[in-house]
């Protein structure tokens, strides 16, 4: 097949040694931990822009699901700024996403919490940036460049990295060990296997450009729903067809009335507390005559691409980002646009 976007697929390419590399970030990312615990934060927000929020969003999951006294809370940087800065005090822990450090809502947030002697964090891929003159830690994840607009490597190596922190914050406070790192390798196993085949990937979303198919919805549950919101960005700003991302079992609660339009259901089911309850849509879906593509590491039939299985179910969500990548990157080829340059998007928006 020909390589329309040769930055786009590199940065993609790379993932696999990002895992690597934000693997050797523990000790520092845990030194973070240790800080905000010693503070006596209990009170998280996280934030960021664009596919940096579907990063916070996912980074959030562990605080938010397992039995600890927290408040969480994740907004896009703009409605911060817009609705809740007063809510911003030296009570709370700010962890920002943000490949540039640049993004002007981002920095905004970031000077608020300054001013209100908020905890803050930023975790980035730009060693310099001035976020670096706004927060407390600033959590640089060494793994390159991100050579396209789109972000790939970087929202991978950022929320891997997040999680690493979000995780040991839940472990202090809960007192229970999360070895997250000792599932490093069969994360990175499982993202070069999803590499080396994605021809596959290419093939079928080729064979939905044939097929006509321009509306993808993308249903998740979990820690599965910022990955649906990231897959259907993906798609989205690469490809600038319709998608949209729904938490799973809300798709019977009115855009079932969807089905029988030529569209793709993209049906992410991790293994967890919704498995059976996802699986059972899927069925139902398939029941209807729908186009479903599911990403499981379960019962896996011939409308399955598999995804990693680890201790933790975020990390396995996590895994599913790569194929939804890879799917973009080649339905894009397919219509013969360049991933690298899409239409209208900027690689840091500087004003709002
Ligand atoms: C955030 C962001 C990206 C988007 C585009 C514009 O950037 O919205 O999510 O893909 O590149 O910027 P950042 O704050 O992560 O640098």
């Amino acid at each position: 097949m020909r390589i329309y976007s040769e930055k786009t697929l590199k940065d993609i390419l790379e993932i696999p040694i990002s895992v690597e590399n934000v693997g050797k970030t523990f000790n520092v990312v845990k030194s973070v931990a240790e800080i905000m615990i010693g503070k006596g934060c209990r009170q998280f927000y996280f934030t960021g822009c664009g596919s940096s929020y579907y990063s916070a969003m996912l980074i959030s999951f562990p605080l938010l699901v397992e039995d600890i006294d927290v408040g969480v809370y994740v907004l896009p940087s703009s409605e911060i700024i817009m609705y809740y800065s007063n809510r911003l005090s030296k009570d709370c822990c700010l962890i920002a996403v943000s490949r540039s450090g640049e993004t002007a809502e981002t920095l905004d947030v970031l000077k608020i919490g300054r001013e209100k002697g908020v905890f803050s964090v930023v975790i980035t891929i730009n060693e310099k940036s001035r976020a670096r003159n706004y927060v407390d830690s600033y959590l640089y994840i060494d793994v390159g460049i991100e050579r396209g607009v789109v972000m790939t490597k970087s929202f991978f190596s950022m929320t891997l990295a997040g999680l690493m922190l979000t995780r040991s914050i839940v472990g202090m406070i809960s007192g229970k060990i999360y070895d997250i790192t000792s599932q490093l390798p069969i994360l990175k196993e499982y993202v070069e296997n999803v590499i080396n085949g994605r021809e596959k990937i290419f093939s079928l979303a080729r064979s939905y450009v044939e097929k006509g198919v321009k509306r993808f919805v993308f249903l998740g549950s979990g820690p599965a729903y910022p990955i649906a919101l990231e897959g259907s960005l993906k798609l989205k700003e690469s490809t600038y067809i319709a998608t949209e991302a729904l938490h799973a079992l809300e798709f019977r609660h009115g855009p079932i009335a969807t089905v029988g339009e030529n569209q793709v259901i993209v049906v992410l089911n991790q293994d967890g507390e919704s498995y059976s309850y996802v699986y059972k849509l899927y069925k139902e879906l398939l029941s209807m005559g729908s186009y479903v593509l599911r990403l499981s590491s379960r019962d896996v039939d011939e409308n399955t691409i598999t995804i990693a299985r680890t201790d933790f179910e975020e990390l396995n969500v996590l895994s599913a980002i790569v194929p939804l990548q890879l799917f973009a990157y080649g339905y894009a080829s397919a219509l013969g646009l360049d991933i690298d340059n899409p239409r209208n998007l900027v690689e840091v928006v500087r004003q709002y």
